[in-house]
């Protein structure tokens, strides 16, 4: 009965908050993700990036809604996902950047967004890069890979198990290596060599592209990576053929569910290092790799669009754009990030990136798109990744379990602009914690970041000090208030501690 009832009342909802309504909003709509990995405030079009353009990407934000405050929950990728995957903050599980041999990170059983859909009714998918572990520890490539995806929601995945840069250089389609030869079985290892495979430091010959010591390591297709491994060569994946490999299979899924309700969570390598473009996309930017490889990237986007478009389905889909973290230069290896970025400002008019308790770490291109039912606007709600959970279990008819989703509250009202509110308050996860509460911004204090992150001059965020800034005045984080206002500064440390241990967020 409540499943019934759930969308009525939001029907009804909708409605009174809006005389702009298109179509009274589908309770069954598809829902695609578009995440792409190290997408940077202002790496996108229509935020004004500078020598690469996105067109695809700003036709879904000059005809969708526009965040000027979306978040994914931490300045890396490992923790944003699981928040996005659970809707509890990161730092709740600890997670951290994982290697590309680590037990699954979502234990099964766990509420997922991915399962929430599937009790409503949805097929679901995961299609690109996971970096959520698989397996149970000590995971054999040359078997059945589980649990993964499959074991938390998902009906069906498609993957790079962990990174580009990070071995095994294979993709996993449900519990499998793809076109693995039996006869020739893989070995990963993170902590010692395995195998005879040249590696970047025995053979920087045989290098398309330089790296650093940490990625130096196994030499797959020319390109040296974290980790070490050893066979599996008819499994080997060639990097210039993700973006076409990858968005076939976002489509086979969308072909093979057009008559179904589903769910596709398409996470794009791009443009995460090391950065390859196909060969169609060399140069088509002013910036080197990084910025060809965001051109790819768009490509994919418009290539998806295309395609519900074709199959009739782009009016009854939510089209969800945004990244996994901010954005980096020199992530490892030598492609000209630094030096071709001519005029272009990754981060927009926030600090920091990638790995950074400053805006630009989380802060990222955010949109919803849906042609029949979302009017185009713009929107600074505070909205952030971990709140997909709660906001389209609404759309979907779900009600939340106490346990579900500790940390995501419902904006769907923000994603469909039908509200300009969204969270008063979030919790943004870096080396150290951060803490937002309307234009106040937090940053507790902490002790030195690592140092292959300083060594690149990358900010990190963490001073030994505590940092307040009011981002009425001060969108760039350059004044640090906390002497000047210590009663707002020690709110919010307490506001912050009282968050962390109360183990949860969201009213139960
Ligand atoms: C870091 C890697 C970096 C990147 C990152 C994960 C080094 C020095 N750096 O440890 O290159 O792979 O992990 O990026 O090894 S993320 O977007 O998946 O979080
Ligand atoms: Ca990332």
């Amino acid at each position: 009965m409540l499943r019934i009832m759930l969308p009525i009342f939001m029907i009804v909802f909708l409605f009174s908050c809006s005389n702009q309504t298109k179509e009274p909003t589908p309770s069954k709509p598809n829902v695609v993700i578009i995440y792409v990995d190290d997408l940077g405030y202002g790496d996108v079009g229509y935020n004004g990036a500078i020598g690469v353009e996105t067109p695809n990407i700003d036709n879904l934000a000059s005809n969708g809604i526009v965040f000027t405050d979306g978040h994914c929950s931490a300045s890396t990728c490992t923790p944003s996902r699981f928040s996005l995957l659970t809707g509890k903050y990161a730092f709740r599980n600890e997670a951290a950047i994982l290697p590309g041999d680590a037990p699954l990170l979502i234990r099964p059983g766990t509420p997922t967004l991915p399962g929430m859909f599937k009790k409503a009714g949805y097929k679901t998918a995961v299609v690109g890069k996971w970096h959520l572990g698989l397996g149970d520890g000590n995971v054999n490539w040359n078997s059945e890979i589980k649990p993964g995806p499959l074991e938390i929601g998902f009906d069906y995945s498609f993957l790079i198990p962990a990174t580009g840069d990070r071995v095994p250089c294979v993709f996993v389609e449900n519990h499998h290596v793809v076109g693995l030869d039996p006869a020739d079985p893989i070995t990963v290892s993170y902590s010692e060599m395995v195998g005879d495979w040249p590696t970047g430091i025995s053979h920087p010959g045989l290098l398309k592209v330089k790296a650093d010591r940490q990625h130096s390591q196994t030499i797959v297709n020319g390109i040296s990576r974290i980790g070490t491994m050893t066979g599996g060569k008819s499994a080997l994946w060639v990097d210039e053929d993700f973006p076409d490999v990858l968005t076939q299979k976002a489509k086979d899924f969308i072909v093979g569910n057009k008559d179904n309700p589903f769910f596709l969570f398409f996470s794009y390598h791009d443009i995460h290092v090391p950065r390859i473009p196909h060969p169609r996309f060399v140069g088509v930017s002013s910036m080197g790799p990084r910025g060809d490889v965001i051109a790819q990237m768009d490509w994919c986007t418009g290539e998806i669009v295309k395609e519900l478009e074709k199959l009739g389905l782009a009016e009854n889909t939510l089209i969800i754009f945004s990244s996994d973290n901010g954005p980096v230069l020199d992530d490892g290896y030598s492609d000209d990030a630094v030096e071709k970025l001519g005029k272009h400002n990754p981060s927009g008019p926030f600090r920091g990136g990638k790995y950074s308790a400053y805006e630009a770490g989380t802060r990222v291109p955010t949109i919803t798109y849906w042609p029949s039912v979302i009017e185009k606007g713009k929107t600074d709600a505070m909205f952030n990744q971990v709140d997909l959970y709660a906001s389209l279990a609404t759309l979907v008819g779900q009600k939340l379990a106490p346990e579900d989703a500790p940390d995501s509250f419902d904006c769907l009202p923000a994603m469909l602009g039908k509200s300009n509110k969204g969270r008063n308050a979030m919790i943004e996860e870096a080396f150290v914690l951060a803490y937002r509460e309307g234009d106040w911004k937090y940053i507790e204090p902490g002790t030195e970041a690592p140092s292959w992150i300083t060594n690149k001059r990358i900010e990190s965020g963490m001073m030994t000090e505590p940092q307040l800034f009011n981002l009425a005045n001060d969108l760039g984080e350059q004044n640090n208030v906390a002497t000047q206002f210590p009663e707002k500064a020690e709110e919010m440390r307490l506001k912050l501690e009282g968050l962390v241990e109360k183990g949860r967020s969201r009213p139960e």
